[in-house]
């Protein structure tokens, strides 16, 4: 008998958020996986405004998009959750309105299992009133929770009223999932823990392909102390360059797509490996195909030959991981990089041809004990060196080393509620860091934009 699976991408509650190249990757490669087993599969995206089913949410206008696959999410005003209600900062629902939700519900037939994801470990209010409306519409069918918060708070994972959360990689679970949950005995005809061999995401589900994430490796071989990669996937693996290139001409071809995001935590780590050979391949594409980093790129890898590859290879938005100018917070982070790494990469990406605005380099700011002046002087220092300051908020993740740090410097009660891990918080700021203090440094690094071709 064919069984059915409905897949659920969560609404986001926050103060604020903005849809920065975020489509739901892993839920959509366990779509893929259980295409490949003959389940039919369906999707049910809170975060997509735009028709669904054939039917549009008339509760909701559909902000336009921008170019590269990037856009406002609609947002509702709601009531902040208790936790956070002192603070008196407007708080809101990002995606369709919970009535089409309900509609959406309506037209899928009885599932056999529902499957849903979760991302940022704050966001954990929109992952349980999906659940909770899931198990009003479809009592008595089992409702899986995995993701990114499955994995860092499992424990607090499991208030949202899951039957199950599957903390970890999906392929992990695949023997529970097949076997207990959806009573399937079948054999893989893939090897799960073969990047390569997995069978492509079901995005063909998503109705609006106006990009789409690539993933060339899982997890990262440094260990930056901030930083939860090593905790989600505690080993470095990639994919071969030609399997990634053959499902860039897959999308490109199939839906269309023009533009890519790169999802990887260290694309750039070991080039010759995967990054080189693929960037050199994506230069014999047709025109016309774009590719995104939002997520930093490891600016030691920068070599003129790489800075070369990536502008030929149409890499359009560029984010560098820096963090910090100051000496011994590079060195006790990780050492991932130095400032002299910065200025050697800024200068190799301008001579392949970027402007100094398309060079986004992220500079962390919130650290515990770090103080404003070294933020300052991190976007000074990225300024100075012709690229473009962007501060990236401090948010504290369980399972990483600076985790005991951070819930010593934090007033707020980061261990029992994720709420508080929200980095529009600045949660470990010192007390210098004031709210006028931070509008200022983000003044600093707006205004750090060159002129053009500068
Ligand atoms: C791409 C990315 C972004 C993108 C897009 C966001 C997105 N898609 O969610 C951008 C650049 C916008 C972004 C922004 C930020 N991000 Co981010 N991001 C990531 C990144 C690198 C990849 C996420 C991803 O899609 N991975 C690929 C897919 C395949 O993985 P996945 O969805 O987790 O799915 C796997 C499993 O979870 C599981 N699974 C998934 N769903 C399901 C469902 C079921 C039922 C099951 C069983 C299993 C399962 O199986 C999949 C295969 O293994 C992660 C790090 C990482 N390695 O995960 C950080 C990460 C999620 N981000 C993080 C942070 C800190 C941020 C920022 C706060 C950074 C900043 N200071 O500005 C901002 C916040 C944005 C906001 N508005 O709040 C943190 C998490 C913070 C937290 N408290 O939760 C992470 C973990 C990185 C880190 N530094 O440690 N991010």
């Amino acid at each position: 008998m064919t069984r059915r699976c409905l897949l659920v991408n969560p609404w986001i509650h926050d103060f604020a958020a903005y849809d920065y190249w975020l489509k739901p990757l892993g839920l959509l490669q366990l779509g893929g996986i259980l295409r490949a087993l003959g389940v039919e599969v369906t999707l049910v995206d809170c975060l997509n405004p735009r028709p669904q089913a054939g039917l549009k949410d008339p509760f909701v206008k559909v902000p336009p998009r921008r170019w590269g696959g990037h856009g406002k999410f609609p947002r509702t005003p709601v009531a902040a959750p208790s936790p956070l209600r002192g603070l008196g900062r407007p708080y809101a629902r990002y995606g369709i309105s919970p009535l089409f939700f309900r509609e959406l519900l309506r037209r899928v037939p009885r599932p056999d299992a529902v499957f849903v994801t979760s991302s940022m470990t704050y966001w954990y209010p929109g992952v349980r009133e999906a659940i909770s409306e899931i198990r009003a519409h479809f009592g008595g069918v089992p409702v899986v929770l995995g993701g990114v918060y499955a994995t860092l708070c499992p424990v607090h994972a499991r208030t949202c009223g899951a039957d199950l959360v599957l903390p970890g990689p999906v392929e992990d679970h695949l023997d529970l999932l097949l076997g207990e949950v959806l009573d399937l005995q079948v054999c893989l005809p893939f090897d799960p823990a073969d990047l390569d061999a997995l069978p492509y995401p079901a995005w063909d589900l998503l109705g609006y392909p106006d990009q789409l994430p690539l993933l060339t490796s899982r997890g990262c071989p440094y260990g930056c102390t901030y930083c939860a990669s090593r905790h989600l996937y505690p080993f470095f693996r990639r994919r071969n360059p030609a399997g990634v290139l053959k499902e860039i001409r897959h999308w490109a071809e199939r839906l269309k797509v023009r533009h890519f995001s790169v999802y990887d935590d260290a694309f750039l780590v070991a080039p010759e490996t995967t990054a080189l050979p693929l960037l050199e391949e994506i230069k014999n594409l047709p025109d016309g195909l774009f590719f995104h980093c939002p997520n930093g790129l490891h600016l030691r890898e920068i070599t003129p030959q790489i800075a070369r590859a990536l502008r030929e290879a149409n890499f359009a938005t560029l984010r560098l991981g820096f963090e910090t100018a100051d000496r011994r917070r590079q060195r006790d982070t990780g050492g991932k990089a130095s400032s002299e790494d910065l200025a050697r990469a800024v200068a190799y990406l301008r001579e392949a041809g970027y402007d100094g605005n398309e060079i986004g380099v992220y500079c962390l700011c919130g650290l515990p004990g770090q103080s404003a002046a070294e933020v300052r002087e991190t976007i000074d220092l990225v300024r100075s060196l012709g690229a473009r300051p962007i501060v990236a908020e401090y948010s504290p993740i369980p399972g990483t080393t600076l985790w005991e740090e951070a819930l010593a410097a934090s007033p707020y009660p980061l261990a029992e509620e994720p709420l508080f891990q929200n980095n529009t918080l600045l949660p470990c700021r010192g007390p210098d860091l004031t709210d006028e203090t931070y509008a200022e440094l983000k003044r600093r690094a707006r205004q750090s934009r060159h002129p053009v071709g500068a």
